[in-house]
This record gives structure tokens, sequence and C-alpha cells, in this order.
């Protein structure tokens, strides 16, 4: 494999319906849609960062710059046996795990659709179909989060995760059991916590949890690890897990006991395949996040969930909940059973609609050898 052209669009796209964090509201998105060629074959990757470094230091100027100065030389008129090998040329660069897993998926697309396989299968995957759950950011009342959690339910997702923040969690919870009854239910943070709360993050133990996602600060290990000890509520990792090395770490001193897998945040597919093994060793379940992807980049998560220890439904949901239209054709949909269907096709399995990002374009870049 030889990539001759990386292309590179920021593209900004409106949302469906706002998105609110413990760090703040959205309402649009902002993302970097990567196109490389080699050999007559185009894939597609996307970058994850958004405009401001709230989730992640990273920014969508960071990686356009790195992209552009740092990692695109590193790819361009080199010859790869096989895109697993394409992070490695990025080694002497620390950190932008979002702007090299751009490239590097859009990589791994390329070759998978150059020996005409379906990227699930290129990563070595077997499922064709992945439980999907969704993530319901935080509202103006409990009455309007209860609303939309209904609404999800009766589209017929598997799971819900809602987010909290102080001031925005126990009552909330108790609000769902108490209109939902048993539904499968966890809350995300997002690092809005501090050890010192732990008495209070106790009382979602009276909840059934299945997790609790990020509780503390995003780069820690250690005090997870002591909240876990207080907690009976699983503790699962997200922010925290930027490297292999921290997720060794994490699950040595029983910082969690789950891992959400984000190829963004940990450098693309190869990293989260060689996650996803490790925690399989250790008998740590992972999940697919999500980073309110376009359907590109969502069709790359849809494929790597397809990985045996990816055991509990993810983030990853059906296009019309964050853009109308998508810029895949066919959208990424719902099936009735809670689940989406995998794309059969060779790379991605879905068409790219170019029209569609083009208009949605900012800021354009072609990058050559
Ligand atoms: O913490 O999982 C998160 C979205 C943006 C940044 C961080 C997170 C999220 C989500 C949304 O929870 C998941 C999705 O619906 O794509
Ligand atoms: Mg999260």
């Amino acid at each position: 494999m030889r990539i001759d052209r990386v292309q590179l669009r920021l593209v900004r796209l409106p949302l469906v319906q706002f998105f609110e964090t413990s760090f703040a509201r959205i309402h649009d998105r902002e993302f970097i849609v990567v196109t490389v060629n080699g050999d007559g074959a185009q894939g597609y990757g996307e970058c994850v960062t958004d405009r401001d470094p709230y989730y992640s230091s990273e920014t969508s100027d960071t990686a356009w710059q790195m992209l552009t100065d740092y990692l695109a030389p590193r790819v361009l008129g080199v010859e790869f046996a096989h895109p697993r090998e394409v992070y490695a040329a990025f080694a002497q660069i620390r950190g932008h795990n979002m702007a090299k897993a751009a490239l590097e998926m859009a990589a791994w697309d390329l070759h998978a659709r150059q020996v005409r396989q379906p990227l699930s299968q290129v990563l070595g995957g077997a499922r064709t179909s992945i439980a999907s759950g969704v993530s319901v950011g935080i509202q103006d009342s409990l009455e309007q989060l209860g609303d939309k959690i209904a609404g999800e339910l009766a589209a017929g997702y598997q799971r819900v995760k809602v987010k909290i923040k102080p001031g925005w969690d126990v009552e909330a919870v108790a609000s769902i059991r108490k209109r939902f009854g048993a539904v499968p239910l966890m809350v995300d943070a997002n690092a809005a916590y501090t050890l010192a709360d732990a008495e209070h993050l106790a009382e979602l133990d009276a909840f059934d949890l299945m997790m609790i996602e990020q509780p503390l600060h995003y780069d820690d290990v250690h005090d997870h690890a002591q909240l876990q000890q207080r907690l009976r509520t699983p503790i699962c990792l997200d922010e925290s897990i930027h490297t292999l090395h921290t997720a060794r770490e994490a699950i040595a001193v029983g910082a969690c006991k789950i891992i959400n897998v984000k190829p963004g945040r940990i450098g693309g597919h190869a990293q989260s395949i060689a996650l996803h093994d490790l925690c399989a060793e250790h008998g740590v379940p992972v999940w697919h996040g999500g980073m309110l992807e376009s359907g590109i980049g969502r069709t790359h998560n849809i494929h790597l969930s397809t990985l045996p220890n990816f055991t509990l439904p993810g983030d990853v949901a059906a296009s019309k909940r964050y853009f109308e239209p998508d810029l895949v054709d066919p959208p990424v949909e719902l099936q009735p059973d809670g689940t989406i269907a995998v794309p059969t096709g060779p790379g991605l399995g879905v068409t790219v609609v170019e029209d569609r990002v083009d208009a949605a374009t900012h800021r354009a870049a072609s990058l050559t050898p």
C-alpha cells in the first residue's frame, strides 16, 4: 500500500440536537475529513477533535497542523505492507492521537478497499451486527431528560447512558429508575468529580448501574483505584486511557473494571486492537465509545466493534440522532432489535457523499509527496 495524496477538509455540521456534557454544551460539530489516495483507490478517516480543547487537549487546529507538518509527510510515498504498520511511522511524535488516528484509519479503509474486503474482516472482527446504545446529554429539566430517554427506548436502543455532573447526578438517575424501571443504565461524568466526592458517588450504588464512566480527573489512574475500592458500581475509564501503558497500569491497580475504546483517543485501529486484546487477556470487557462522529467515523467504529471482546453495547448509534443528512449513504440505521448491521461492501462499505462534504467544508488542503 502506497499513499500518493492526503486530502484534508475541515467540516462543520449542525447537530440535530444540542449535546451537553459536564464540560460544555455544543450545537454543532467541527471535524476533519481525511481522504487518502493510492493505486487508484480512496480511503476515508475522520479526525474526532473539535474546535475546543475540552474533551481532549487536541483541537481541529492542532490536528490540522500535525497532519500537514508531521503525519502526512511520514506516510506520503512510503510503501506499507499493511495498515497496521502506519502507527509505527508516527512513533517519533508524542501524543496527538486523534490526528494520528484519522490518517491511520483512512489507510485501513484504503487497504480494505484495495483487497476488496469489508473493513471488519481486515480488522479481525466476525460479528455481522453490533449492539447499540445511546449517550443522552444533560438536559434543561428532569422531565426533558425522561422524555428524551422514552424516545430512545421506543426506537429500540439496548442501553441508556446519561451524562452527569455535580448537581445533575443522583436525582437524575433516581428519576430515570422511577420512570423506566430496570432499563440497562449507566452514567458518564467526563471527569467532573474528585475523590472528595466518593461518599456522594457511592449513593449511585443503590441504582444498579452497569458502570460509572470517568468520574475523576481526565489523566488520573490512582484516585480511580481508590474510588473503585469504595464503590460497588464498576468504574469504566474513557479519558484516562490514552495509551496502552496507562491501560496496563489502570488494570493492574484496579482503577477500572471496564474500558471504553475510542480509536481517536488511543491512536487508531491498530492501537485499538491492541487495547482490545490487552483487556481480553485480563478479563476486562470493552465497549465502543462515540465522539459525535459523522457517518465516516461512525462506520469505522461499527467495523471495529465487531471484535470479540466488545461485549457491551456501545455509544455507536444511528446517523439521524446527529446529522440530517449524514455525510454517507446509506445512513447508519438502528434495526428493530437494537443492533446496527455491519456494512458488507469493501472498506467502510458506505458511499461518502462528496458534495455534502464539500458543502460543509471551511478549509481544505491537498498534500502530496
Ligand atoms: O465522553 O463518551 C464521551 C461525546 C463527545 C465527547 C465525549 C463523549 C461523548 C459521548 C457521545 O458520550 C457519544 C456519541 O453519541 O457519539
Ligand atoms: Mg465518556
